[in-house]
């Protein structure tokens, strides 16, 4: 016995070897609740990847083909799925998913059980197939491919019968077995409806609990691709869960679990359940434009790098993945402004995150799991995904504190949990230690795989996250900190029916600088200093300015139309329809439900004038309501004599309430009248935030 352990006593030596034993022996944390599978790991991990629509639809303007679109229409002379490849990997994502079927039926591959695919268009003689091109694109480039295979078929005459299952599983067995490996299949949510259904042209209702027997249909999925995630609005829980919106944000709170079973209200689909008992994780899913598909109108409406990044940091952020969508325009590439936005965002993102603050920076925890340098605070900023800092069984608060060295600026804190061991973070919060004291910066509740959470630049030497309430002991694999660059939103711009036009932004403090003879607006400009009068056609272009960074916002256009001045709505007394002609998307007036379908709402516009078109700009609420799904628009020159100008559905308006603009050949009009045939809500209360009409 050496003098060192003589001095210890026998007792002593039992006690230190017992610690040194206890020590070496210190068990990983037991897995806390549901966990991800590989395959949703290995999704997770992705992070950022794309959607792709491209369809007949995309030939006739449309959101949502009706399933009787001429084949011929489907030409795209210059389709490159190089060129989507090339920009998805450029702009950093990691793999892509293709509208193979979108709800008309078309096929984006030749298909052998429909006549309804490219192999009947003039594309390539029909010897074309984009499937396989994306495939061999995305292999080319590292993305992981995917496919979207819509269960609504407008096309198909069995649509509705068993029949139709049979030949929705040999289609998926066709794109699940001859394209390599996939990563995802869409199974959207849209089922049934009017449609062109073989000739029938009819509304088919199913059930959508039993009707595509799901449970047989993901066995295929796993039996021929079992890497694969599936993605499901409705039926048996798929994989991983829609967050209810299509405008790129899930909640701030979001648990990847759900229950295996039972209802999914928005609230769940858009929050995760705490207590659910199955991992199913969030994907959002948003477009880069207003739509999903190509519309000619929405050039000038590709989303700017603030949205962007505002998306991202909801997104990914929010401990979700982004699924971000290019529609391809007729000739069968991604438009400039659509490629020169991605690119930009991902430029931007990579800018934010380039330099981690924390990365192998002293740090020390205010509790280590049994003491173990193993679960020690510096294994959440070493790097390594799968080492982390956690805390004994039992203890769910505890903080981690990060030694900056000297006073550094930052606006950004990142924050992973190990989530092989489960989600646990309930709360927490953000401090900062600033001339001698903490102060606390910023809150938050879940973590989950990544949490992003922004706050207004700190000057700080140190950096405290402090894990407040978890459902057990925390698991914390990554903590950044970071001073990302601010982007300026883009301003908005209305106009009222006096010709009032406002200029504004969510941001604190810029100025405002506007053209009104279409050159592009610049420090140099008129600057707004309040509400200025532009009536008749006119398009205001205007930038937000930091005068402090000297940064500029990009650049918003707002085409007006003629004045609204005269306009009034026809044998409405109520006041509040003011809100319809208010230019202010914001409000919202609603028809009573007193009275049944079809609901008009007759506007007279003071004289006559050439239309070419109409718009609708639904209630913009989260829980919006009055949505009309299938219109008429008629014109008349006396409010006597009224003439059809168009009919059709607004899509997708439940999902994705943006303007719904419908074109027509020039008619001279002084009364407008949209009539609601149908709306999403299946009653007669129709609601409209703006109505305007397009002139030549
Ligand atoms: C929705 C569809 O109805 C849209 O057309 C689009 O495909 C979007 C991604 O999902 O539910």
């Amino acid at each position: 016995m050496n003098a060192r352990f003589a001095c210890l006593g026998l007792g002593g030596l039992l006690h230190l070897l017992a610690a040194t034993v206890a020590h070496a022996q210190v068990a990983a944390p037991a897995p806390h609740g549901p966990t991800p599978t590989e395959n949703q790991m290995r999704w997770q991990e992705m992070e950022y990847y794309a959607f792709i629509h491209f369809s007949l639809n995309t030939y006739t303007d449309q959101s949502w083909g009706f399933g009787n679109e001429d084949i011929t229409l489907f030409n795209p002379a210059k389709l490159d799925c190089r060129q989507w490849a090339r920009i998805c990997k450029e702009s950093g994502m990691k793999g892509v998913i293709l509208t193979a079927k979108h709800h008309s039926g078309f096929c984006l591959w030749p298909s052998q059980y429909t006549e309804y695919s490219v192999k009947n268009a003039p594309w390539r003689d029909g010897k074309g197939d984009v499937v396989r091109d994306m495939a061999d694109a995305c292999r080319e480039y590292g993305l992981k491919f995917g496919v979207y295979l819509s269960p609504w078929d407008r096309n198909r005459a069995d649509y509705g019968t068993p029949e139709y299952i049979t030949y929705f599983r040999k289609q998926l067995t066709e794109l699940l077995t001859h394209y390599g490996p996939i990563f995802e299949i869409w199974f959207d949510g849209a089922h049934g409806g009017t449609g062109y259904y073989g000739g029938a042209n009819e509304t088919r209702t199913i059930d959508r609990a039993t009707y595509y027997d799901w449970k047989n249909t993901y066995a295929l999925v796993r039996r021929l691709q079992p890497d694969i995630v599936i993605w499901n609005d409705g039926g048996d829980r798929a994989d991983l869960r829609w967050v209810g919106t299509e405008e790129g944000y899930v909640g701030e709170t979001n648990w990847s679990l759900l229950n295996a079973t039972g209802d999914v209200p928005w609230a769940m689909l858009h929050f995760g359940l705490e207590t659910g008992d199955s991992w199913v994780p969030a994907e959002v899913n948003t477009s880069i434009r207003p739509e999903w598909f190509y519309h000619p109108a929405e050039d000038d409406r590709v989303k700017t790098v603030p949205q962007l990044m505002d998306t991202y940091y909801r997104s990914i952020g929010h401990n979700a993945t982004l699924l971000l969508n290019f529609p391809i325009m007729p000739d069968g590439l991604i438009h400039p402004k659509d490629e020169a936005a991605a690119l930009d965002f991902g430029k931007a993102v990579r800018e934010s995150f380039a330099v981690d603050l924390a990365e192998d920076a002293p740090v020390h925890a205010s509790h280590v799991r049994g003491g173990d340098p193993t679960f020690g605070a510096d294994r959440a900023v070493d790097g390594d995904k799968d080492s982390y800092w956690a805390t004994d069984d039992g203890v769910t608060a505890a903080s981690l504190t990060v030694d900056l060295g000297r006073p550094t600026l930052l606006n950004r804190l990142l924050a992973q949990e190990y989530i092989r061991l489960g989600q646990r973070v309930k709360a927490f919060t953000v401090e900062a230690y600033m001339d001698g004291s903490w102060w606390e910066v910023a809150r938050g509740t879940t973590i989950g795989y990544k949490r992003i959470i922004r706050f207004p630049a700190v000057t700080a030497t140190k950096v405290r996250l402090n894990i407040t309430d978890a459902k057990s002991c925390p698991v914390i694999s990554n903590v950044g900190i970071f001073s990302a660059p601010v982007f300026l939103s883009a301003p908005s711009i209305t106009r009222d029916q006096s010709g009032a036009v406002r200029i504004s932004t969510p941001d604190i403090g810029p100025l405002f600088f506007y053209t009104l003879d279409g050159s592009e607006p610049t420090p140099t400009s008129q600057e707004y200093t309040g509400p200025f009068s532009a009536d008749g056609k006119v398009e205001v272009r205007a930038i937000a300015h930091d005068p402090a960074t000297g940064r500029n916002s990009p650049v918003t256009r707002e085409s007006f139309g003629p004045s609204k001045r005269a306009w009034t709505l026809v044998g409405i007394t109520d006041e509040k329809a003011a809100a319809v002609l208010d230019g202010d998307p914001s409000t919202v007036w609603h028809h009573g439900d007193a009275q049944p379908l079809p609901v008009d709402l007759v506007i007279d516009l003071g004289s006559v004038r050439s239309l070419t078109g109409f718009r609708y700009l639904p209630d913009q609420n989260r829980w919006s309501s009055g949505l009309i799904t299938r219109f008429q628009f008629d014109v008349s020159t006396d409010a006597q004599v009224w003439t059809p100008a168009s009919e059709g559905e607004f899509s997708n308006i439940k999902n994705n309430p943006v303007w719904q603009d419908r074109r027509f050949e020039p008619t001279p009009a002084r009364y407008i009248r949209l009539r609601g045939l149908a709306t999403a809500a299946g009653d007669s209360r129709t609601g409209y935030a703006e109505v305007d009409v397009l002139t030549e």
